[in-house]
């Protein structure tokens, strides 16, 4: 009867926000209007629920996460499946003859992110929603997400991605909240626009709160009266700029005025309303630190550290000393990367001109920071490496080392480099500032939602769907493997290959045969990554292939997905390269449909859920050392597709997970490779290792085409030629070719013992408990955040 009732009250109130949303009767409404309308309805139903998590949580100890990213993806299956209303939806759908399916399809992706870094802050989030932490995101809504890419001749061009140009439903603006932003040129307004994150079997519905920047005034109303028609939109216009468009860089770092202007907006926006929060609740800063942390992801939000100690100071009339007792006990930073190149550094006279006071409380934390040290007795040239400014530079990461009681780094072997190296000054000073918090998915979006079938198997095994809200269940499981459940997973999988094969086919019009092994490398295109490794594997299967097509390969598709940041010339070139080996290898008569290589268009969350399911072999080959953690290679394996992989980030802790006689590792050390590179010549690698040469020379004797632009020239030529600076092969590609090839080999020949392979991936799947976002979160909360579960 209850449910009978609510399902009515669905029903009803879909169709009233469908009905409002179109004007016009369902009947006549779009698949579009149909999302909007259910979209609305979601929100409608979280409402109340949404308000009292809100308030529940101003009164006790919070955590905020300050990022500038939040890779979200889609939300309304999300949010159907949290609050259990799937089948609902799915009635009422049917009721107006649509196909829920189909609605779904018509959402945009919210690609407010580059890549993994924004996708764990969005896995995060679910997480303190399932376990009701009280927990808000800060971040900003990018008019812009991240580019689209559009396959031109196999080239990667990018277009704008304007997500939100059709109403987007689940964001809630509040004007009502606007706080403003003072640059010394410019005053804007930070208006927050807030977006739910349901929890799975809560009522709590926790928030992302983004902001979005607005002129003070609409325009200049007396230069638009004096005829002065663009002075009047000038203003406007250089506001509109701080939110329109998410950088694409990952992993490198650009000096981009707009882009410390985007920084310092949220930063400034998040922590007025944090302070004056803090300050209705409990009538006094003294205890800020006692009731709030705040987490860094990553050096982006960096200056919430002197605007906290301004507003303190200047606004709230705290003293220095009092200021940074709070600030000094505020602060986690979250680092994800030891390349040097990703390391933020901002030209002091930029600081001048946007933040002068800022640049001011900037300058005095680097005095004090450097009587600190020379108390310390700590040498001149120690202290000027680890200062905030040296060299006319503010150093961001230095900042956020000095002020913040917690450092981690996002897997194990990634902790250890960077208290050993990246941060090693900072490392020997406080120790115990440092820890590591390995990274993880959530189980909700990277298993129930994107791999219904597995889930059902899940659920029948274990008897229950805790598993959903608890992962490590899954490992009483581990060695309860059957030939049944074998087969059912191989059967599985067949399934899931063939919806990928025909989105594939729909998307991009190629045809694959869900009998080849699907082999799978999804990431930003890094040359670190090393993708090229991969194609390079490719090329030689190839010409293994012509040389005696007669060769009994097993048959596979090799899947590639990834985006190459725009100005990034050598990534791009990867593309092209992939691209043209499609083109060779899909069409040659001798490879008789044997190899195919799929690169999908425009990769994003959503293809991601249509590819991770399908995935036999998960390739995760980055040089080790270089690879912060990963975390596709954590959604690889709970979907049961095994790990080819170096040991690098996180596969070093899948492959404790799951022993050595369930993944694939191959290749260099990280403790090896400074020894393996004192001798290593990348020519002699070339002339000796069986096959190499002729790779290596398809990239410019004709076999591949560049279009006469030069580009495999260039990549031949980074493998083989020191450019001054760096050495050849700076990512060890020719040294740990032949390696890569031994075990891609080997296991395509193991796919064959199809119920081994299963039972292998079954190893994965119940063994993936501790790459659950939620065990990363839950270390968080204990050990860095200190906070507590709150339920409304
Ligand atoms: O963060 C990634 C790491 O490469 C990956 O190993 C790790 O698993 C993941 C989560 O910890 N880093 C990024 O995704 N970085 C960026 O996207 C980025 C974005 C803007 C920047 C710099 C880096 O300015």
């Amino acid at each position: 009867m209850e449910d009978k009732r609510m399902a009515q009250d669905f029903k009803g109130a879909a169709e009233a926000q469908i009905r409002a949303v179109s004007g016009r009767p369902t009947s006549a409404s779009t698949p579009m209007e149909f999302w909007q309308g259910l979209s609305a309805t979601v929100v409608d139903r979280i409402a109340d629920n949404w308000h009292a998590t809100t308030e529940k949580f101003k009164a006790g100890r919070r955590q905020h996460y300050l990022s500038a990213e939040f890779l979200m993806g889609r939300a309304l299956l999300n949010n159907l499946l949290n609050l259990g209303l799937v089948e609902e939806a799915e009635k009422a759908t049917n009721a107006f003859g649509m196909n829920l399916t189909d609605i779904l399809e018509q959402e945009p992706d919210a690609a407010l992110g580059n890549g993994g870094l924004g996708r764990l802050a969005a896995c995060f989030l679910d997480s303190c929603a399932t376990q009701d932490l009280p927990v808000v995101g800060y971040g900003i809504l990018y008019r812009y997400g991240l580019f689209k890419q559009v396959f031109s001749n196999g080239y990667q061009t990018e277009t704008p991605d304007s997500w939100m140009e059709e109403e987007y439903p689940f964001i809630v603006r509040h004007q009502e909240e606007t706080r403003f932003v003072t640059y010394a040129d410019l005053k804007v307004r930070a208006v927050p626009y807030d977006l739910p994150i349901t929890g799975y079997g809560t009522d709590n519905v926790g928030t992302l709160r983004l902001w979005k920047a607005e002129p003070i005034e609409e325009f200049d109303y007396a230069a638009f009266n004096s005829q002065r028609f663009t002075d009047a939109i000038v203003d406007r216009e250089r506001t509109m700029d701080i939110s329109r468009v998410l950088y694409p860089n990952d992993s490198t770092y650009e000096g981009k005025v707009l882009r410390v202007r985007q920084q310092y907006f949220f930063c400034s926006a998040s922590l007025q309303e944090i302070v004056e929060n803090h300050l209705t609740q409990h009538g006094t800063l003294a205890n800020f630190a006692e009731y709030n942390s705040i987490q860094l992801n990553d050096t982006h939000p960096v200056l919430a550290i002197p605007e906290l100690m301004r507003l303190l100071m200047d606004e709230h009339g705290l003293g220095w000393e009092k200021a940074w007792d709070i600030v000094s006990k505020t602060f986690a930073y979250t680092n994800h990367t030891v390349l040097a190149e990703a390391l933020e550094t901002w030209e002091i006279s930029i600081f001048d001109r946007l933040f002068p006071r800022v640049m001011e409380i900037v300058w005095e934390i680097d005095r004090r920071f450097r009587m600190e040290m020379h108390a310390m007795g700590l040498d001149e040239g120690r202290i000027n490496y680890m200062a905030p400014v040296s060299n006319g530079l503010v150093h961001m990461a230095w900042i956020a080392c000095y002020a913040s009681f917690s450092i981690n780094g996002v897997a194990a072997l990634h902790t250890e480099i960077i208290k050993r190296e990246t941060l090693g000054e900072w490392h020997a000073i406080w120790p115990e500032k440092f820890n590591n918090k390995t990274n993880g998915v959530t189980p909700r979006r990277w298993l129930n939602q994107c791999n219904p079938r597995l889930s059902a198997l899940l659920t029948e095994v274990t008897g229950s769907d805790a598993w959903v809200t608890d992962l490590d269940v899954l490992a009483d499981y581990a060695d309860k493997g059957t030939d049944e459940i074998y087969d059912r997973l191989n059967e599985i999988k067949y399934a899931n290959k063939v919806a990928f094969a025909e989105w594939i086919y729909k998307r991009q019009g190629i045809e694959i045969d869900p009998e080849a092994i699907f082999d799978v490398q999804i990431k930003r295109l890094h040359e670190y990554k090393r993708q090229l490794l991969n194609i390079m594997y490719v090329i030689d299967l190839y010409f293994r292939i012509k040389e005696n097509p007669k060769l009994d390969v097993p048959k596979r598709v090799f899947i590639f997905g990834a985006k190459a940041a725009p100005g990034y010339v050598r990534a791009k070139a990867i593309i092209k390269l992939i691209n043209e080996v499609g083109r060779l290898v899909n069409n040659d008569a001798d490879v008789d449909g044997r190899l195919k290589v799929v690169f999908v268009e425009n990769y994003n969350v959503s293809p991601a859920e249509k590819i991770i399911p399908a995935a036999d072999v998960s390739e995760q080959i980055s040089t080790a050392g270089k690879e912060a953690s990963g975390t596709s290679n954590m959604k690889f394996m709970m979907n049961g597709a095994l790990t080819l992989g170096t040991l690098d980030g996180a596969n070093v802790e899948i492959l404790e997970a799951v022993g050595a006689d369930n993944a694939y590792i191959f290749g260099a050390k990280e403790e090896e490779l400074p020894e393996l590179r004192r001798t290593y010549d990348p020519r002699y690698q070339y002339e000796t290792v069986p096959g190499l040469k002729r790779v290596l020379d398809a990239f410019t004797d004709g076999t591949l085409d560049d279009g006469n632009t030069g580009m495999f020239h260039d990549l031949r030529w980074s493998l083989l030629n020191s450019n001054g600076w760096d050495p050849a092969d700076v990512y060890y590609l020719l040294g740990d070719f032949d390696a890569y090839r031994t075990a891609r080999d080997q296991m395509a020949a193991d796919y064959a013992d199809r119920r081994h392979w299963a039972q292998m991936c079954w190893q994965n799947i119940t063994l993936s408990g501790r790459f659950s976002s939620d065990r990363t979160i839950r270390d968080y909360a204990r050990e860095v955040w200190k906070i507590e579960p709150t339920k409304i």
